[in-house]
């Protein structure tokens, strides 16, 4: 406060192309402070919203979704547009991961074609390259109840599925059957068998330890009692 009494009481002097007034110089820093706060106040405010990373804001199905019939695509919109070739996006289904055709961007959106082998749980999981360089990963997840015929994924479609498992089925039957049964016994035959010496070993080494602790606790009060009346006599 007293410097701000000391710039009025300076004596005014005529105006001239000379070097600043002092008043004038510290008004001029003060305004500089000023300006240099702002800016900084306004470059900060501008750059949160520049620098953020692109966030998911909706997607179609939404997360968690139970659907009664399968959607032919599925979207996600974002806060930012996307950047197609940095994308990548990877769909599971029941069965595991789905090959699908590329997905289509649109600005911020893109939408990923889908195919599906059975009714159930998909994940479409995504990776985005936000605008600050900053990496983005999401993923939503829905159920499907019905999948129309023509969004099967290649060889998924029931009546295929279900001519082949005859087939197999019928191959299959007996000779596979009885073998893999006689094997799997055979398996746990010797698995029983493993276990079964695995825990006499055990057992063996917990009762020998056993024996050898009860053997060396036993022998020290012994010699205790022995020392004892050896030192009182
Ligand atoms: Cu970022």
């Amino acid at each position: 406060m007293p410097c701000s009494f000391s710039l009025r009481e300076e004596p005014s002097e005529p105006w001239h192309y000379g070097p600043m007034p002092q008043r004038s110089r510290i008004r001029a820093l003060g305004g500089l402070l000023a300006a240099a706060v702002g800016g900084t106040v306004l470059a900060l405010g501008l750059a949160a919203p520049a620098g953020a990373h692109a966030a998911l804001v909706s997607t179609d199905p939404e997360d968690g979704a139970s659907i009664d019939e399968a959607p032919a695509s599925v979207s996600a919109t974002f806060s930012e547009p996307l950047d197609g070739p940095s994308t990548e996006i990877a769909v599971t289904g029941p069965d595991g991961a789905l090959d699908l055709a590329d997905p289509t961007f649109d600005g911020d959106t893109f939408s990923q074609p889908m195919l599906y082998t059975t009714p159930g749980e998909y994940t479409v999981a995504f990776r985005v390259i936000s605008e600050d360089g900053h990496r983005v990963d999401d993923s939503l997840k829905f159920t499907v109840a019905e999948i129309p015929a023509d969004l099967y994924a290649e060889g998924a479609a029931p009546e295929d599925s279900a001519e082949s498992s005859e087939a197999a089925s019928e191959e299959a039957t007996e000779p596979a059957t009885s073998e893999a049964t006689t094997a799997a016994a055979d398996d746990e035959e010797s698995n029983t068998g493993t276990a079964l010496a695995a825990i006499l070993l055990g057992l063996l080494i917990i009762v020998g330890g056993g024996v050898l602790l009860v053997k060396l606790l036993g022998r020290k009060p012994k010699t205790g009692d022995d020392a004892k009346p050896t030192d009182e006599s």
